[in-house]
């Protein structure tokens, strides 16, 4: 079982994030990471193999410091990563990355899993996954938060507040994972240092036959208009409990109308 895992390097959510003046992701400004929703992929194709048989691959598309999203994953227990890495690459909207990364995938041969996480940490469109199948003709299923491969298949359990489903696909198949369906381990000091001696691949674009015009900031299909921080959070009210504490909890809902 081959599995290509697609792991996304973002800005860390608890630093001070920005955006660049044409409105795109500030990326140098603050610390990057391993997005943590695709721990959960790096996880389960792990798993996976370590029940069976196969490798794991991490792909990855960003710039010189998206290198940090594959170390991690080759420490966790990945076999091998794949950066693929372009000045043009920059600005990318999802219609270009998935298009990117599907190249990707191809060229890395015979692939009979392509996992993802439930979204990016910074985008969060959460389409990624669903591009990127249909570009490279598999079949996807999506927000699996239980897997099993048997038999050429891929099932999954989607879970929504009223009922879980099962639903099947045949493999090769591409699958997005939410985060109930493991818990990502740590690496270990041994994971730390075999990972030094993974091999990491790095492609241009001109390596994946992909033209340059068709990615990039000129290319993306949407862009960020306008963006404006969110305001800073309001001092909460305290109320001192003399005995009032019950109904001055109730008229606080009720004026807020949440009661
Ligand atoms: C409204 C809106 C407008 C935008 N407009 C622009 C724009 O004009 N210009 C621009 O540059 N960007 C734009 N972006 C951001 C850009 O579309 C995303 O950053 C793009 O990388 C993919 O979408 P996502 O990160 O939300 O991925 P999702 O669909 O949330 O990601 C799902 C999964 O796909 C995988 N994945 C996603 N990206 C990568 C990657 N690069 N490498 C490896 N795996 C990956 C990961 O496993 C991830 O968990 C916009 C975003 C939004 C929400």
């Amino acid at each position: 079982m081959n599995i290509v895992v697609c792991v996304k390097y973002v800005p860390d959510a608890q630093g001070d994030r920005g955006f660049e003046s044409d409105r795109t992701t500030d990326r140098e400004g603050v610390d990057g990471l391993l997005s943590e929703l695709d721990e959960y992929a790096v996880e389960e194709a792990l798993k996976i193999v370590e029940a069976g048989e196969g490798e794991v691959t991490v792909l990855t598309m960003g710039p010189d410091d998206a290198a940090t999203a594959i170390k991690k994953s080759l420490q966790m227990g990945a076999h091998q990563g794949v950066h693929v890495l372009d000045e043009a690459i920059a600005g990318s909207d999802a219609v270009a990355t998935s298009l990117v990364l599907a190249e990707a995938v191809k060229k890395c041969g015979d692939v009979d899993l392509v996992l993802t996480g439930l979204a990016s940490t910074d985008g969060v469109m959460s389409v990624v996954p669903a591009m990127l199948a249909e570009r490279l003709g598999l079949p996807q299923v999506t927000f699996a938060s239980e897997l099993t491969v048997e038999g050429g298949h891929v099932r999954i359990r989607r879970d929504n507040e009223s009922f879980s489903e099962t639903v099947e696909a045949d493999l090769p198949a591409v699958v997005s994972v939410t985060d109930q369906i493991n818990e990502p381990r740590y690496p270990s000091f041994k994971g730390i240092m075999a990972a030094k001696k993974k091999p990491v691949q790095t492609w241009s674009l001109a390596d994946l036959g992909v033209d340059p015009s068709q990615v990039g900031l000129d290319a993306a299909w949407a862009r960020v208009e306008e963006t404006q921080a969110r305001p800073p959070r309001e001092a909460g009210e305290v109320v001192t409990d003399e005995g009032q504490g019950g109904e001055a909890l109730a008229d606080f809902l009720a004026g807020r109308r949440l009661a």
